[in-house]
């Protein structure tokens, strides 16, 4: 069996083949919270690129059983419970919740490639989790996919895609193929700054749009982390997504 990984910066250069594997990838923060969140508990997480749509579903559900993570341009949507930040979804807050969450860049490529036979996301601190998962499934054909901002390429998800390929490569017995030129870009921007994550984060422009946002150095030690998690948030349902 040989794995074909494809590496995408954006939702915009994804082609309408449907892959038997697709990994969404956004650094800051988006995946990173998910996978936090469904470590600390929540029931699971439905997102939504329209925020009408997110409210609708939202409001379907009790209010003690539900609540509503919103971002745009790095803060908080006014009237929603929570925002982006990994730190946020503690234990005591979304426990046995459903969270419905929309964000500016994370939750449309999750919307992307929905239509995927397996689809997981990941951040830094699962990067070893959802490789794992991969790597027992055996499937042929792996997209992975990053958020960027607004359509355009970000540094921090070509560092994971990089960091996916790596542990794919060192730790799958089968054959692992590179097929595009993103991921060898990718696995070189990872060879580059593996030692030193946390920079590589607050380099890139996203990482200087929140710093100038606000004190956000706890959220970026969070997402830096990485291999600490053992949490897999695999789609369940469209759009739905729960920890495997
Ligand atoms: O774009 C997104 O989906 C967010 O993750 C961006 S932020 O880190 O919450 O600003």
């Amino acid at each position: 069996m040989t794995i074909n990984l494809t590496y995408y910066h954006v939702a915009n250069d994804v082609p309408e083949t449907i892959p038997d594997i697709a990994v969404v990838i956004d650094v800051l923060r988006a995946t990173t919270t998910i996978s936090w969140a469904l470590k600390n508990g929540a029931d699971s997480i439905e997102v939504f690129a329209d925020l009408d749509l997110l409210k609708e579903a939202a409001f379907k559900w009790h209010a003690d059983d539900r609540l509503m993570l919103g971002e745009r341009g790095g803060k908080k949507i006014e009237g929603f419970d929570l925002g982006n930040s990994p730190l946020a979804v503690t234990k005591k807050v979304v426990q046995g919740k459903r969270l419905f969450m929309s964000t500016t860049n994370g939750t449309k490529s999750l919307q992307k490639v929905q239509h995927a036979k397996h689809l997981y996301a990941m951040g830094l601190p699962n990067r070893r989790a959802v490789a794992e998962k991969i790597i027992m499934l055996q499937s042929e054909n792996v997209l992975i996919l990053g958020s960027g901002w607004e359509g355009s390429y970000s540094l921090e998800d070509s560092l994971a895609a990089g960091a996916l390929a790596s542990y794919l490569m060192t730790n799958c017995d089968s054959e692992v193929n590179i097929l595009n030129d993103e991921l060898q870009a990718a696995l070189a921007l990872w060879n580059f700054w593996k030692n030193d994550i946390l920079k590589c984060l607050k380099t890139a422009t996203h990482g200087k749009r929140l710093t100038n946002l606000g004190d956000y150095e706890e959220d970026f030690k969070c997402c830096s982390q990485l291999d600490c998690l053992d949490i897999v948030p695999a789609q369940v349902e469209r759009g739905v997504i729960r920890a495997s």
